[in-house]
């Protein structure tokens, strides 16, 4: 009896130690999941968010040794917040993705400061996609300092931006592409430079963001300049010597000849005393060199920032016919071209053709320099280059 009872105790012992061993099993698988879940949550799930996570983005600048392009210094850089301007961040669209659209809306949001940002403008110009009616409109209702206005009719970017433009508040534009995602600290710099010269017309560095798998690639090496060839197609091209020699610190303004015309920021009393866009540009192409010209010729300056970034993606074709950028290069070239147009005609027979409208911009007035100046002081490389 004595013996049974004993069992009984001793079975009950095992089946509470069996327990507490299964108990504390469960507990470490529990424990498990709940870590792999999280990293999986944190490394692979804010992909499909809107929000990029901040390691990501940042990885290229903090792990590769191959590309450094964020100089160390940009970190260590002071701003005044109260002293600089504010910007209104105007964003124009066609039928864009959501994504990818709602990925540029809240990367500005995430990284802009605050007191530094009036208000983002998203302009539609005249999409049809179904996603970018009603759902957008209840999307940004719920976003904080974010405004949507549609064209009538579609306008074309130029137009598009500058019906952004002609509605935004802040003492500064910053135009951006509709697919893309800022880098933290990217708006400081842009801001800083124009409030220290007010006909500086500003561009962030534009890093890769893969078209395909939207992995941010960053930029490799220190940031490039633009510049065209004689179809007056935007170049990119490495910084020249004398540039370089120019430079004080590695954190210095880059001096660019034209811009790639996707993102930049400038004063809006400086945009709209130097005439703002060529409204007669129709839909993409062009208006980029024509501005860099005019920026150049009549006395401002355009620069590249190393220490902003913004990353865009690339895409692998355009997302809408490119007809009329040849018109509108030939109203860049009527324009501001002087004798050096013939060239242009010249490599492009068929440009001579396109009938173009041109501009009536009054160079004297404005006190602008001619196309050989240009070429002697702002980019002698770009012409030897494209002779
Ligand atoms: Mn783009």
């Amino acid at each position: 009896m004595s013996v049974c009872v004993f069992c009984r105790f001793h079975y009950y012992i095992l089946a509470v130690q069996w327990s507490n061993q299964i108990l504390l099993q469960y507990t470490y698988v529990s424990v498990l999941l709940l870590v792999f879940i999280s990293l999986y949550m944190l490394l692979f799930l804010h992909k499909s968010s809107f929000e990029r996570s901040f390691l990501e983005v940042n990885k290229c600048f903090c792990t590769c040794t191959k590309c450094n392009p964020f100089p160390y210094r940009c970190r260590e850089k002071k701003y005044d917040y109260y002293s600089l301007p504010k910007t209104s961040v105007v964003i124009a669209f066609y039928n864009e993705a959501w994504s990818t659209l709602l990925r540029t809306v809240h990367s500005v949001l995430e990284t802009s400061p605050d007191i530094l940002l009036e208000e983002i403008i998203l302009v539609d110009d005249y999409s049809d996609k179904e996603h970018l009616k009603e759902s957008l409109e209840n999307y940004v209702a719920g976003l904080r300092k974010v405004r949507l206005i549609r064209a009538n009719k579609r306008e074309g970017l130029v137009r598009a931006r500058l019906l952004g433009a002609s509605v935004a508040k802040g003492d500064i534009l910053t135009f951006l592409d509709c697919h893309c995602e800022c880098h933290e600290g990217w708006l400081e710099p842009l801001l800083a430079r124009i409030a220290e010269e007010e006909s500086a017309v500003v561009c962030p560095v534009i890093d890769v963001i893969d078209w395909n798998t939207f992995e941010y690639l960053g930029n490799a090496g220190e940031p490039q300049i633009g510049g065209f060839d004689w179809r007056l197609v935007f170049t990119w091209h490495s910084t020249p010597e004398r540039e370089q020699k120019r430079r004080k610190s590695k954190t210095d303004v880059i001096r660019s000849p034209t811009m790639a015309g996707g993102l930049f920021s400038v004063s809006k009393k400086y945009f709209d005393y130097l005439g703002s866009y060529d409204t007669g540009m129709e839909v993409w192409g062009g208006e980029n060199l024509e501005f860099s010209f005019r920026i150049w010729q009549c006395g401002g300056s355009l620069e590249i920032h190393p220490c902003s970034h913004v990353g865009h993606v690339f895409p692998k074709q355009a997302p809408y016919s490119r007809s009329k950028a040849l018109a509108n290069s030939v109203r860049a070239a009527e324009v501001w071209m002087d004798d050096y147009k013939e060239i242009y005609y010249h490599r492009n027979p068929h440009a001579r053709l396109v009938s173009s409208s041109s501009w009536n911009f009054n160079r004297i007035w404005f006190q602008c320099n001619n196309m050989k100046c240009f070429f002697v002081f702002i980019s002698p490389e770009t012409f030897s280059q494209t002779e």
